[in-house]
């Protein structure tokens, strides 16, 4: 009897606190409010982070997607930290768009392998009305196998999220990459809106929202308070955001930049979990060039999803083989 009312008042409070927390959204997040989280102790800032986790997750569970390069290469974009920009010379291979197929075949075998969403890249600036209806007849092959659909193609124009929505698509990623001051070091050719454009147009269409960021790029710690700042601000936050560490590849500006600190890494990660408590926050690109004890602090600091498989776009990703020892090493399984 004393055993159940007290568990009834503690899972009231628990409430009390995730409502909290939803207030503590709807309020909005201000850059200092972050940069404060970022100067906290490490383990206050973990802990909190963990705290938070708990109230809206299970700690032990992590989400897998899958990752393809659908069209590779020769994009006129100039984002300094990516292999695919045709103006640098960085030995990726130009590759016209996969067959339908090829896309499903790959698909399954992610499916196979445990993944429940397959992410599909292209290196456009924007898709044209022909490569909407080429990803719109593969998005709803690959849905038809059970699987939760994400695209990344670059800006959209008004109109082209609703037919992507159309074709079955669940998640359309676009990140904002970095803080709005910072941008203009490391991407010319787009700006800021556009970004919040392409975003808007697809919460209007009713697509869920994958936005997240780089981390890593030369950038200062109040340049990360400022991207987890405009990521926890968009009305609704989305609703899957990447973390991404810079993969730093020969060729582009960003390679030889400074490596960033692994502990800023998981702080980052920690903000992004306190700020957008629902969130699924993946750890992204750059988990091959950490240690298994780093990842586990990630997941420690909030994350609850990665890129599984052995390839991201165009660089590497860890063996499935060794993202499945870690999860038995850690007690994680797999949503
Ligand atoms: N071309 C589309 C666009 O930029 O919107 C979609 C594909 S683009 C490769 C998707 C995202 O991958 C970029 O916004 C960036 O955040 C991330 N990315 C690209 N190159 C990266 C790198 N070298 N390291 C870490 N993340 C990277
Ligand atoms: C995201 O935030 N990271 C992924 C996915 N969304 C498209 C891409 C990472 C790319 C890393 C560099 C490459 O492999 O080309
Ligand atoms: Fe092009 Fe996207 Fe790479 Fe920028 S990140 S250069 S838009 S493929």
């Amino acid at each position: 009897m004393i055993e159940s009312s007290t568990k009834s008042v503690s899972n009231e409070k628990k409430k009390a606190m995730g409502d909290q927390q939803d207030r503590n959204h709807m309020a909005q997040w201000s850059v200092p409010q972050i940069q404060a989280l970022l100067d906290l102790p490490f383990t206050d800032l973990v802990h909190q982070a963990q705290t938070i986790h708990r109230q809206y997750h299970d700690a032990n569970a992590i989400q897998l997607s899958t990752l393809i390069s659908v069209k590779t290469g020769g994009c006129p974009e100039d984002c300094g930290y990516c292999p695919q920009a045709a103006r640098y010379h960085t030995g990726v291979e130009n590759q016209d768009m996969l067959s339908l197929d090829t896309v499903v075949a790959a698909a399954q075998a992610a499916k196979t392998e445990g993944a429940t969403r397959f992410c599909m890249g292209a290196a456009w600036r924007g898709p044209k009305q022909r490569d909407i209806d080429k990803m719109s007849e593969i998005i709803g092959a690959v849905k038809v196998l059970g699987l939760e659909t994400c695209a990344t193609l670059g800006m959209l124009k008004p109109g082209q999220a609703e037919q992507l929505k159309q074709a079955g698509l669940d998640y359309y990623n676009h990140n904002l990459d970095t803080s709005p001051e910072f941008y203009g070091e490391i991407i010319t050719t787009r700006d800021y809106q556009h970004r919040l454009d392409t975003l808007e147009e697809v919460r209007k269409a009713g697509i869920n929202v994958c936005c997240g960021g780089i981390v890593g790029m030369g950038e200062s710690r109040l340049a990360r308070a400022g991207l987890i700042a405009q990521l926890a601000n968009l009305d609704p936050y989305p609703e899957s955001v990447p973390i991404n560490y810079l993969v730093q590849v020969e060729g582009t500006p960003l390679y030889s930049t400074e490596p960033l600190d692994s502990f800023e890494f998981v702080r980052t990660i920690a903000a992004a979990r306190i700020t957008m408590p629902k969130a699924m926050v993946r750890l992204s690109a750059g988990r091959r060039q950490m240690s298994e004890s780093v990842q586990a602090l990630c997941f420690l600091a909030g994350a609850n999803s990665i890129f599984y498989g052995d390839k991201l776009l165009t660089t590497g990703n860890p063996e499935t083989e060794s993202d499945k020892a870690l999860f038995e090493k850690l007690g994680l399984r797999t949503l």
